[in-house]
């Protein structure tokens, strides 16, 4: 991730055109939208000074008509999100398996638009929900816009499209009373999931720690589906697409994410935008999973199943190119909030598959817009307006701000002279590849689709012994709030199918025993005549031991970029000492912040002001990577007899977080629960910079943990 000067960013393709639209209003009059300027827009016109308001005014209507409609819908999923501009370049030619000029041309720079965002939770929602993490990717190409739409886990919690409002109305608000906001930990979530065991994968997967990420920054992004890309000679390969953050996947814990909600509910929001308004630009590395058509059937599950992935061990991803974030929007609602992404969008090269997902998805994502956005000139929204012109016999309909001549508006005409024209594959038409289909219509599920406990188990198989630990405390504390013993049981049913040990804690913390066999049928995701036998989840399979790319275990951990560290003073702290530690942070992108009893300016022992980045008060140990206290004896005293600053220190300790100090400020250690465990090798007293950068690239020391639970903060 390289730091670049925000400014000197080129324009992207879709920049200059979105450039067409923005409005500068430094220096300009105040006017009503119909240009007239205003002398006043602070009093309404009034028969008499102390008189009743005319119906004349229309300054006053008019401010007042705006105000009241600037509401649109939210998202019925994903409304809480945040979004970023920037480009895609491509490594090297993939014209082998794709005929998309974006997967051929290397010579391109690609504009994107991306959007993350939280699916459960309203659009005021805390960003550190427990949730699966939405991934959605705009591409501005020449040839049309492409959508990938995915998430930061690779599969989904269901296999057909038409359980989708079931999956979301059980996860949202209970209907009575509207309670929880933005949690899965509920009755009836805990009820579809028991009685849905296709959900499982991806319910263990938002039970690790993928479901509560650092950052927007540090996620891997998925197009979950199994995709086609088509070459130039018609030939299709199935792909699975994948996002690698350059900056490795890293997470909080569930308590750090508990109170990082109450400290900075936009904690997310806040971090990607200062991140790319500090030039330190997120990147990530597109790959694909290429499958070869004669060998569609040979895995263990089916390609078709969004509830599987393709381990990395049996099929590798090929990176093909890079995603850089390098500006942020100017208007939240004008771009992040109106982009609309649609998985229907697409170019020729790329191309569906049967996914029965996939396929409900193509019809919901426009539908959506039409009560979101209100009208289906959606697409002429500056934010969705592809690079390219366009043209067609559609017309008028609300919002309609084009202004399409001529006499025709059908297909064919001669008055016109037959245009807009077609054009033929070889000019770049869209042709949907040819798959030969000899089948029944028949209403039902594939019992390809029926293995619902391998993959949870590969899942949590390949995880490091800390992430396992952390997928106990999540059941533990979700099921701990779901108040029917009943469905208890039969997720601790579902769990021990998974692994035994994992279910044996569970069900200790929950104070319940594991159930040797619950009611059947225990998949209900069929239908009345279905026959319930055929349906039911097999024992699990082992067809691969591990698969390390699974694990956060293999990540990277080489940057320190954009690592946030709290350095802890007060008046008289150790110049030499900081001065030392914050250029070494700062070489690597890094980002030390000055925590002082108060705000405004502090004193070193140089009697220098220093500016403070937040006052002890108003800020939390929960919003930083690490922690380092440069020491200056009168500055140690005081930073002492204020308790927050200890609680400060303990609860970095405690999230296994590296903490430097330097002279007296190991006094401040001795005052935590540091002072018994000065061993740890993420605690750095008087040690070199280089040793403390080397610990906070590792995010955690999760060697701690242990000691780390038993900390009362
Ligand atoms: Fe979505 N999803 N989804 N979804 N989804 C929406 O579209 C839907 C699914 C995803 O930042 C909605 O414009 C159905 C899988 C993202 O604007 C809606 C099904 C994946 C976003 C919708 C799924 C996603 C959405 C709500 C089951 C990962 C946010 C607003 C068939 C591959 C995009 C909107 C943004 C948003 C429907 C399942 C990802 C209602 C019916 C699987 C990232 O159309």
């Amino acid at each position: 991730m390289k730091k670049q000067e925000n400014k000197k960013q080129p324009d992207t393709d879709k920049i200059a055109d979105l450039k067409k639209d923005y409005k500068d209003k430094t220096g300009k009059p105040l006017t009503t939208n119909q240009g007239l300027k205003v002398n006043d827009t602070n009093n309404s016109l009034k028969s008499g000074e102390r008189g009743a308001t005319l119906l004349e005014d229309f300054l006053l209507r008019e401010k007042i008509t705006n105000f009241d409609h600037e509401r649109i819908p939210e998202r019925v999923v994903h409304a809480r999100g945040s979004g970023a501009h920037g480009h895609f370049e491509l490594y090297k030619s993939m014209d082998k398996y794709s005929k998309a000029g974006l997967f051929t041309d290397t010579n391109r720079k690609t504009s994107v638009f991306v959007r993350f965002s939280t699916v459960a939770g309203s659009k005021g929602s805390g960003d550190l929900a427990r949730d699966v993490r939405g991934f959605a990717v705009k591409f501005y190409n020449p040839e049309g816009t492409w959508d990938l739409v995915g998430n930061n886990m690779p599969i989904f919690f269901i296999q057909d499209a038409i359980k989708f409002p079931d999956l979301i109305h059980s996860v949202k608000p209970e209907p009575h009373r509207e309670i929880p906001q933005a949690a899965s930990a509920h009755d009836t979530f805990y009820d579809f999931v028991s009685l849905s065991t296709e959900t499982l994968h991806n319910h263990i997967w938002v039970m690790s720690d993928r479901g509560i990420p650092r950052s927007f920054r540090m996620m891997e992004g998925f197009g979950i589906h199994t995709y086609r890309l088509i070459n130039e000679a018609g030939k299709s390969h199935f792909v699975k697409f994948h996002w690698k953050p350059l900056l490795g996947v890293h997470s909080v814990t569930w308590d750090e994410a508990v109170k990082i909600n109450g400290a900075d509910s936009d904690f997310h929001r806040r971090d990607l935008w200062d991140a790319i308004d500090a030039g330190h630009f997120p990147e990530w590395e597109l790959g694909f999973q290429i499958v070869p058509e004669e060998d569609e059937h040979k895995y263990d599950f089916d390609l078709l199943d969004p509830t599987k992935l393709i381990p990395e061990e049996m099929v590798p991803v090929i990176k093909v190119g890079k995603m850089t974030l390098n500006r942020n929007p100017e208007n939240f609602f004008a771009e992040t909030e109106q982009v609309a992404f649609l998985p229907g969008h697409i170019v020729p090269g790329i191309d569906f598959s049967n996914d029965p997902l996939l396929q409900g998805r193509l019809f919901s994502y426009r539908d959506t817009q039409l009560s979101r956005l209100g009208s289906p000139n959606f697409h002429q929204i500056p934010i969705n307006r592809p690079i390219v012109e366009t043209h067609n016999n559609e017309r008028d309909a609300h919002m309609q701000t084009s202004i399409p001549k001529g006499k025709t508006a059908y297909f064919p005409n001669s008055i016109g002279g037959g245009c807009p024209h077609l054009s033929k594959i070889s000019e770049g038409a869209f042709h949907t590849h040819e798959e030969r289909i000899d089948a029944k219509k028949i209403r039902t599920r594939s019992e390809s689709f029926s293995d619902h406990y391998s993959q949870p188990a590969l899942f949590y198989r390949s995880l490091a012994d800390w992430e396992k630990d952390h997928i106990a405390g999540a059941y533990t504390f979700e099921l701990g709030k779901c108040t029917y013993p009943h469905i208890q049981e039969r997720m601790l049913y579902h769990i021990n199918q998974i692994d035994e040990t994992l279910a044996k804690k569970v069900a200790e913390g929950l104070g319940l025993k594991i159930p040797k066999k619950i009611d059947q049928p225990v998949n209900q995701a069929i239908g009345a005549d279905a026959d319930v036998e055929k349906h039911q989840p097999g024992k699990k399979k082992i067809y691969l031991e591990k698969d390390p790319a699974l694990s956060q275990a293999n990540t990277r951990f080489e940057s320190i970029a954009t690592r946030q560290v709290a350095v802890l003073v007060a008046d008289g702290f150790d110049m030499k000492a900081y001065k030392s530690m914050k250029n070494a942070l700062e070489k690597d992108g890094a980002m030390p912040k000055v925590i002082a009893p108060h705000g405004g300016t502090i004193k070193c022992d140089q009697k220098m002001d220093h500016k403070v980045d937040a006052a002890i008060a108003t800020t939390e140990s929960v919003l930083f990577d690490a922690v380092y206290i440069p020491g200056g004896k009168k500055a140690v005293d005081a930073l002492l007899k204020e308790a927050k600053f200890t609680k400060f220190v303990n609860e970095a300790f405690k999230h296994c977080k590296a903490i430097a100090a330097d002279g007296d400020g190991e006094r401040l250690l001795d005052n935590t629960f540091v002072k018994e465990n000065k061993k740890d090798n993420a605690i750095l007293i008087n040690a070199k910079p280089e040793a403390f950068k080397k610990a906070i690239a590792k995010h955690r020391n999760w060697d701690r943990m242990e000691i780390a639970k038993n900390i009362p903060v």
